[in-house]
């Protein structure tokens, strides 16, 4: 028996690797994400940046460096502050920041993106963007929307105590394909800023 070529184009979409966040820079691999996930993981993502959460947890078992609590797998996929330092943003209350994701396969379904505590893991008030369905429809990047791949968040008020040191909160894309059963993840770094010191002048 043997696969037609119509039957090995069909399954390369879910082989190959799907969407990250371009800009501002996501998390990359580095020489962290090796010291506490171990060479499986961070091979597996070297080869395949984009693609998805669930392929790592078996890499990982079997990989006698990986230290779970350090790793942090569901959290950016286990991609680490530290080789991501360089590329800290720096944003105010209510500035409107662009962000630029390559979907490069789609998976149709749902998809949201918001501050995360790192410490926790949890998602700090409310989403920034939600697409409850219909998040990366068809078959090459050109089917999706264009505002499914480029759009703009506003950064919340309120968050310049927690997210006022660098690597405490992340900026995370999140994607769950429904068919798939596949999740992406991408995070930016940044650290929220107070307002212009004149704006406190001005009450004083
Ligand atoms: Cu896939």
């Amino acid at each position: 028996m043997h696969f037609s070529a119509v039957a090995i184009v069909a399954l390369i979409p879910a082989v190959l690797g799907h969407g990250l966040i371009q800009s501002p820079p996501s998390r990359p691999t580095g020489a962290t994400l090796t010291a506490n996930c171990g060479s499986g993981v961070a091979s597996q993502i070297n080869s395949d940046n984009t693609s998805y959460v669930e392929a790592l947890p078996p890499a990982a078992a079997k990989d006698k460096n990986y230290k779970p609590a350090l790793c942090n797998l569901w959290l950016c996929k286990g991609l680490q502050f530290a080789d991501n330092a360089a590329n800290v943003q720096k944003w105010t209350a209510g500035q409107e920041v662009p962000i630029k994701v390559w979907l490069r396969i789609p998976h149709e379904g749902s998809a949201n993106v918001s501050i995360v505590d790192t410490k926790t893991n949890t998602i700090v008030g409310d989403m920034l963007k939600v697409w409850s369905k219909g998040y990366a429809p068809g078959r090459t990047e050109k089917d999706a929307p264009l505002d499914q791949k480029e759009f703009s968040i506003k950064v919340p008020t309120g968050l310049e105590e927690k997210c006022a040191n660098a690597g405490d909160c992340v900026l995370q894309w999140w994607w769950f394909g429904t068919g798939a059963k596949q999740t992406y993840e991408s995070c930016v770094d940044f650290q929220v800023v107070k307002p212009a010191v004149k704006e406190r002048a001005f009450n004083a």
